[in-house]
């Protein structure tokens, strides 16, 4: 089953919206695989996303990331990483649809309170970082109430 990272960063935290956002991926029918509340480290972080290090706002998004505990989630199902992307919304909330967690939660786009892996490959790489001893293998006694 594909799996993806789900992050709520610091400021999503620090506004008491952990159980909501869990709430809505559990509710959708995705199943929690990993989870942890942790501090990153700056070097940690600048891993994290290392992609995106030539952007001018890379030292801005390291300096967010690692100024409070985080929410660091697997989350799998069936097309779990662009659903989770959806349920996200776009990155600049300004754009994001209501309904979204972006678009219900947050105004600017260096305070956007989640982090969705974009692509299957990515997520693997993300899982691995966060999740060195790998994720939780269960299997969920509702999935035949979710799948057919
Ligand atoms: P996403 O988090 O939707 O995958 P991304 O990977 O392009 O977006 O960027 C990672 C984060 O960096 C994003 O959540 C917020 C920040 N960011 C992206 N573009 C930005 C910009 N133009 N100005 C400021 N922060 C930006
Ligand atoms: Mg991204």
């Amino acid at each position: 089953m594909e799996q993806t990272f789900i992050m709520i960063k610091p400021d999503g935290v620090q506004r008491g919206l952990v159980g909501e956002i869990i709430s809505r991926f559990e509710k959708k029918g995705f199943t929690l695989a990993g989870l942890k509340f942790i501090t990153v480290d700056r070097p940690f972080a600048e891993k994290h996303y290392e992609d995106l290090s030539a952007k001018p706002f890379f030292n801005g998004l390291v300096e967010y990331i690692i100024s409070g505990p985080v929410v660091a989630m697997v989350w799998q199902g069936k097309n779990v990483v662009t659903t989770g992307r959806k349920i996200i919304g776009a990155t600049n909330p300004a754009e994001s649809a209501p309904g979204t967690i972006r678009g219900d939660f947050a105004i600017e786009i260096g305070r956007n309170v989640i982090h969705g892996s974009d692509a299957v490959e990515s997520a693997r790489k993300e899982i691995a970082l966060w999740f060195p001893d790998g994720p939780v293998s269960w299997r969920s006694s509702l999935n035949p109430w979710i799948y057919e």
